[in-house]
């Protein structure tokens, strides 16, 4: 909340840049003393910058508290993460059948007026998913830039989507015939050639549309949401995204496959900005 007033442009970017890592940190912590609670035997750790902090806050919990913890990572940076503060790293493939997480705490690229979330910006997206959907509880924390009415306002790159490399031609095709404006495969990173490979041997495509509805946006009638003209609302967009053959995972994270992030009922979920 602390700088939603904040106009961008009048501040200096050092401040700027300052002020967001204290919002990521402040946001972190508050989530871990919110949300983590000393009898949690297995916590979901995400990856990203701001995932750092809520590592830094368990890990100032100490040993008393989280020697009896397991921290279940979403890929290399997570599992680095979790090692470097000396927490107990276990694999979610390890997980007993038919049971879940405690929580899952993990960032996110943007968020939404329901709690719709872009994710993927970091190229991590599939365990990111696997990972939020085997928690109970799903705890996004976010700082302040992240949250805007509709997915796609802010965050302009598009929505992150890992393929199968060999199909990545004819994904992007198709995504253009669903109105995304000029759908990219992800390069590596700086220094690197070619395409950026994720932590599961996919590529990245980012692919823009414009800003996702809400249900209620179509009660007017207005607009339908369902892909005409390229407007789609989030969730007619990821069932259908979901669909395209050699698509692996999308980075919309909403609703559905158990994850408890927008739906009105099940909303314990924490967005903190
Ligand atoms: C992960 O890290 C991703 O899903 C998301 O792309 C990114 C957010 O990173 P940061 O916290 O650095 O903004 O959560």
């Amino acid at each position: 909340k602390m700088a939603m007033s904040t106009s961008a442009s009048a501040i200096p970017a050092e401040e700027q840049a300052r002020l967001v890592e204290e919002s990521k940190r402040l946001a972190a912590h508050q989530a871990v003393k919110d949300h983590l609670i000393p009898e949690y035997t297995r916590i979901g750790i995400g990856s990203g910058s701001t995932v750092v902090y809520v590592v830094e806050a368990i890990a100032a919990l100490g040993p008393g508290v989280t020697a009896k913890m397991a921290f279940y990572p979403t890929g290399a940076q997570s599992e680095e993460l979790i090692e470097a503060a000396s927490l107990n790293l276990q694999y979610i493939n390890k997980l007993p059948a038919g049971e879940q997480l405690d929580v899952a705490f993990d960032g996110a690229d943007e968020v939404d007026d329901d709690l719709n979330l872009i994710k993927g910006g970091g190229a991590c997206l599939w365990q990111e998913k696997i990972v939020a959907a085997s928690a109970k509880k799903f705890v996004c924390v976010a700082d302040f830039r992240k949250l805007s009415p509709r997915l796609g306002t802010n965050w302009k790159k598009g929505i992150p989507i890992e393929v199968l490399p060999m199909a990545a031609p004819r994904v992007l095709h198709e995504l253009k015939q669903m109105g995304s404006h000029n759908p990219r495969i992800r390069p590596g990173l700086p220094g690197k050639a070619g395409a950026i490979v994720t932590d599961n041997g996919m590529w990245i495509i980012d692919a823009p549309f414009s800003p996702l509805l809400l249900p209620r946006d179509g009660e007017s009638g207005i607009q339908a949401g369902n892909g005409e003209n390229g407007v789609w609302t989030v969730d007619a967009l990821a069932d259908r995204l979901i669909k395209i053959p050699g698509v692996a995972e999308i980075g919309l994270f909403y609703g559905k496959n158990g994850l408890e992030v927008s739906t009105g009922a099940q909303k314990p979920v924490a967005a903190y900005f």
